[in-house]
């Protein structure tokens, strides 16, 4: 019999769902011999919409697809989950702050930590995605204390990706052919893309672009590209979010070989990272384990950048800290 694995998506009524849910069930997460029963979690105001998204589901006739099932409570969708996508948050009310939001986001996170602690496979990984991912990975991961602490990630592979194309685009090349680009910290505008260890066919990147376009151009860009897709698009970034949340967890499962990618992981304190924070940083997947980049010499820039990010990472923690949440 074919093995059966249970993915859950959460926000599965949402833009970013509606563009995850079939890459999923394209079928390469596992690999083509794996069924999967999908598990779409929303709240119940939106759970006829994840009913009709589970219909086109259906209607796609995907081969890898054994089941489909709705859920408005996380202990009942999180039940024997092998990988979990947590997508759905409550985005940013009119006139609302940052503490406001995390504490929001709090009364999610925590008790989707807590079903994932309850009820999830032994083998679970877990993905964030809903905003802000670094400490709403922070909060659930901090829920599930039965369940190791690198089975939670926070997503920080679209600024990963946008790293790659943009440097790609630069200099005319594949983004494949880069190797050791990574994003450092928050997904948010302090976010660090790094190209101090880039190799483009084992040619330094940085001897192919000069400083200025680094600093003063590539930099900011990258952190503020979901900005710019918001003003030119008239809508925020779904397919590439669903595109880097797809190849954050099929990577994590199935290896990355030698190549570096970046994912938010709870922080062993090396880099200057305080131990305990979610934080982007190298790495690499090997036998189903995401595995930080170890031993990387750090200048001062480098360092500058990574305080930087990981100040506002530890302002957040300490937010939801003073709230009770962790
Ligand atoms: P949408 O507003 O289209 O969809 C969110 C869905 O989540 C809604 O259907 C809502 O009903 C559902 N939801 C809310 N609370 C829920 C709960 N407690 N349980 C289950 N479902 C719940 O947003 P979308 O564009 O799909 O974006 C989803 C999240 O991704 C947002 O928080 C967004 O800010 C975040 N993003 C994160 C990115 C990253 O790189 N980490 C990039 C893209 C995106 O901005």
């Amino acid at each position: 019999m074919a093995d059966i694995k249970k993915v859950v998506v959460s926000g599965a009524a949402g833009n970013i769902a509606y563009a995850l849910l079939w890459r999923i069930a394209n079928g390469d997460l596992y690999d083509a011999n794996t069924q999967i029963d999908l598990n779409l979690l929303e709240i119940p105001q939106a759970a006829q919409a994840a009913e009709g998204v589970a219909m086109e589901l259906m209607d796609s006739a995907f081969p890898v697809i054994h089941d489909i099932n709705i859920f408005d409570n996380a202990d009942a969708a999180m039940e024997g989950a092998n990988s979990v996508f947590l997508v759905g948050a409550k985005p940013r009310g009119p006139g609302q702050d940052r503490a406001d939001l995390l504490a929001d986001n709090g009364k999610i996170f925590g008790p989707q930590g807590e079903a994932i602690n309850k009820g999830a496979a032994d083998d679970v990984r877990v993905l964030v995605v809903g905003n802000p991912a670094n400490t709403n990975a922070l909060i659930a991961q901090q829920h599930a204390p039965d369940v190791p602490a690198d089975r939670f990630a926070a997503m920080v592979r679209l600024d990963h990706n946008r790293a790659l194309g943009s440097l790609a685009k630069k200099l005319d090349v594949n983004p494949h052919d880069f190797e050791h680009v990574c994003v450092w910290g928050n997904h948010s505008d302090t976010m660090f893309p790094d190209i101090t260890y880039a190799t483009l066919n084992g040619k330094p990147v940085k001897d192919l672009i000069d400083e200025d376009w680094y600093l003063n151009y590539y930099i900011p860009r990258v952190a503020k590209r979901g900005g710019e897709i918001i003003q030119v698009r008239g809508k925020s970034s779904a397919a590439s979010a669903a595109s880097a949340a797809f190849d954050t967890v099929r990577d994590w499962i199935n290896g990355t070989g030698e190549t570096w990618v970046s994912c938010s992981v709870v922080s062993d304190g090396s880099y200057g990272i305080d131990e305990g924070l979610m934080c982007g940083r190298p790495v690499q997947c090997k036998d189903g384990k995401m595995i930080p980049v170890e031993g990387l010499e750090i200048n001062d820039f480098q360092a500058e950048r990574i305080e930087n990010t990981v100040a506002e990472l530890r302002n957040e923690a300490n937010t939801v800290r003073e709230l009770g949440f962790i």
